[in-house]
C-alpha cells in the first residue's frame, strides 16, 4: 500500500488531534527511519527525544523480547524481579534515594505534582487545600487537565476547562519572579531546564542555580522536568547538571524506555517519597516487569554507549556549524548537546513549509509554534552523518 492509502485511512477514523508530515513510517534502525515507498529519512525528532538511543535498539530491542516471553505484567498488587532492579540503578544513576515508576511523562508529572503538596501538608505545615505549585510561562509538562489548567499555550487548554486551582505561573528565566511569587502556602517550583515546547528556551546561565538557592531558602521543592532533557539530550545525564544543581524531585520518562515502552518516573529522597501509604497512588502497569527490564537496558545502553558524552560533543559540532549557515530567514540558533532549535524570523513564511522542505531532503524535523525547527537526532548520530545533512539543511534554510 502506497503513503496516500495509510493517510486517508488515519484521516478517515482517527480523531485530528495532529497534523503529522505526511510521511508513513514503516521501519527504524538508529537514526534512520524508512516510510512505504522504501525512502529513507534522518530522524531529527527522536519521537520528543523518546528514541534517544536510536529506532530499534537492538540490546533494547533482544531485552524486550526475551523479558515478553516470561513475563509482561502481574500489576503492583505481586512483585516482580525486574522492578526492584530498575529501582536500584535508576536511583543508583540519578542519586536519588528512591523512585516511583508510572507509565506517560503526564503520569509522572501528577505524581510530583501530588507528592509536592503531601509534602507540603504533612512537612512544611501548608494548611490542606492551600498548597501552590509556581511553574513557569511556556511550560509543558503533559495534556492532563490539570497540567494543561496551567499551561500558557491556549491550544492546550481552550474548552477543557474547569481546571484543578493551587498553580501560579511567573515568568520562565527570571528568578526574582519566582521570589516574587512564594507564599508560606508553596510547595514547590516545577520548572524544566531547558523548555522544549516552547522552542528549546535555554535560561540565562545561573538561572536554575538561583532557583534552587531560592526555593533552599524558603523551604519550597524544586522540581525538574527532566522527561524530555534528560538521560543525556543536552550533554549532561540530567540538563540541570549543566549549573551543579540537584533538584528535590526529577521527573523522567521518555528516553527511559527507548521508546520501546512507556516508562516514566518520579526520583526524590526517601523524605519526599516515603510519604506515601500503601493504596494511596499507582497504576495498573506502574512498574510493570516488561517495561522495567526495557527501561534497565535503555539506561544501560545509555551508559555503556557513551550517548552522554556523544550528544555534547556532536551536538557542539552541529550547533556550530548551524550557526554558521547564511539564512535571510533565521533569527536565532541555539542548543544545548543535541537538543537544538532554529529559530526563523516572522517574515519566514512559518516553520512547517522548511520542515516539508527537509522532507523532501531526506530529513524529518518538526515546528514548534510554528517559528521554530527543533533538531534533535538520537544521541548515537556520528560526525559523518551530520555532515550529510548539513547543505541540505542549509540549502532548505536558504530558499525564498
Ligand atoms: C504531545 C510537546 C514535546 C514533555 C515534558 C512532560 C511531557 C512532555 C517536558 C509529557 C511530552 C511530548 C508530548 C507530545 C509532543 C511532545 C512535546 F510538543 F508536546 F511539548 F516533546 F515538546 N514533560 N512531550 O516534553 O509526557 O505524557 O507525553 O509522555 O503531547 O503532543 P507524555
Amino acid at each position: 500500500m502506497d503513503t496516500q492509502y495509510y493517510i486517508e485511512l488515519e484521516d478517515a477514523y482517527g480523531a485530528h488531534n495532529y497534523k503529522p508530515l505526511n510521511v508513513v513510517l514503516s521501519r527504524g534502525d538508529g537514526v534512520w527511519v524508512y516510510d512505504v515507498e522504501g525512502n529513507r529519512y534522518l530522524d531529527c525528532l527522536s519521537a520528543y527525544s523518546a528514541v534517544s538511543q536510536g529506532h530499534v535498539h537492538p540490546k533494547i530491542l533482544q531485552t524486550l523480547k526475551e523479558q515478553a516471553e516470561r513475563l509482561t505484567l502481574t500489576s503492583r498488587a505481586f512483585r516482580n524481579d525486574q522492578f526492584p532492579l530498575l529501582l536500584k540503578e535508576i536511583t543508583e544513576m540519578s542519586g536519588y534515594e528512591m523512585a516511583l515508576m508510572m507509565n506517560s511523562g503526564a503520569e509522572a508529572v501528577e505524581t510530583a505534582i501530588k507528592v509536592a503538596r503531601k509534602w507540603a501538608y504533612q512537612v512544611k505545615g501548608v494548611p490542606r487545600e492551600q498548597a501552590e505549585i509556581i511553574v513557569a510561562e511556556g511550560n509543558f509538562h503533559g495534556r492532563t487537565t490539570t497540567i494543561v489548567g496551567f499551561s500558557t499555550e491556549e491550544l492546550y487548554k481552550e474548552d477543557f476547562g474547569p481546571f484543578t486551582p493551587g498553580f501560579t505561573v511567573v515568568a520562565y528565566g527570571d528568578a526574582s519572579a519566582i521570589e516574587k511569587a512564594i507564599t508560606p502556602n508553596t510547595a514547590a517550583v516545577m520548572i524544566e531546564p531547558i523548555q522544549g515546547e516552547a522552542g528549546v528556551r535555554i535560561p540565562p546561565e545561573g538561572y536554575l542555580r538561583q532557583v534552587a538557592d531560592i526555593c533552599q531558602q524558603n523551604n519550597v521543592l524544586l522540581i525538574a522536568d527532566e522527561i524530555q532533557t534528560g538521560f543525556g539530550r543536552t550533554g549532561k545525564l540530567f540538563a540541570c547538571e549543566h549549573e551543579g544543581v540537584k533538584p528535590d524531585i526529577t521527573v523522567v520518562g521518555k528516553a527511559l524506555s527507548g521508546g520501546f515502552y512507556p516508562v516514566s518516573g518520579v526520583l526524590a529522597s526517601s523524605e519526599i517519597l516515603g510519604l506515601f501509604r500503601p493504596g494511596e497512588h499507582g497504576s495498573t502497569f506502574g512498574g510493570n516487569p516488561l517495561g522495567s527490564a526495557v527501561a534497565r537496558t535503555a539506561l544501560q545502553v545509555i551508559v555503556d554507549e557513551g550517548m552522554v558524552e556523544n550528544s555534547r560533543v556532536l551536538g557542539e559540532y552541529f550547533l556550530g556549524r548551524l550557526q554558521r549557515i547564511e539564512s535571510a530567514h533565521v533569527k536565532a540558533v541555539r542548543g544545548r548537546g543535541l537538543f537544538i532549535a532554529v529559530e526563523l524570523k516572522d517574515t519566514a513564511g512559518g516553520a512547517r513549509r522548511f520542515c516539508e522542505a527537509l522532507q523532501e531532503r531526506g530529513i524529518l524535523a518538526k515546528e514548534t509554534h510554528d517559528t521554530v525547527i527543533r533538531f534533535a537526532p538520537p544521541l548515537i548520530i556520528d560526525k559523518e552523518t551530520i555532515d550529510w545533512a548539513l547543505p541540505k539543511i542549509e540549502e532548505v534554510l536558504q530558499m525564498s
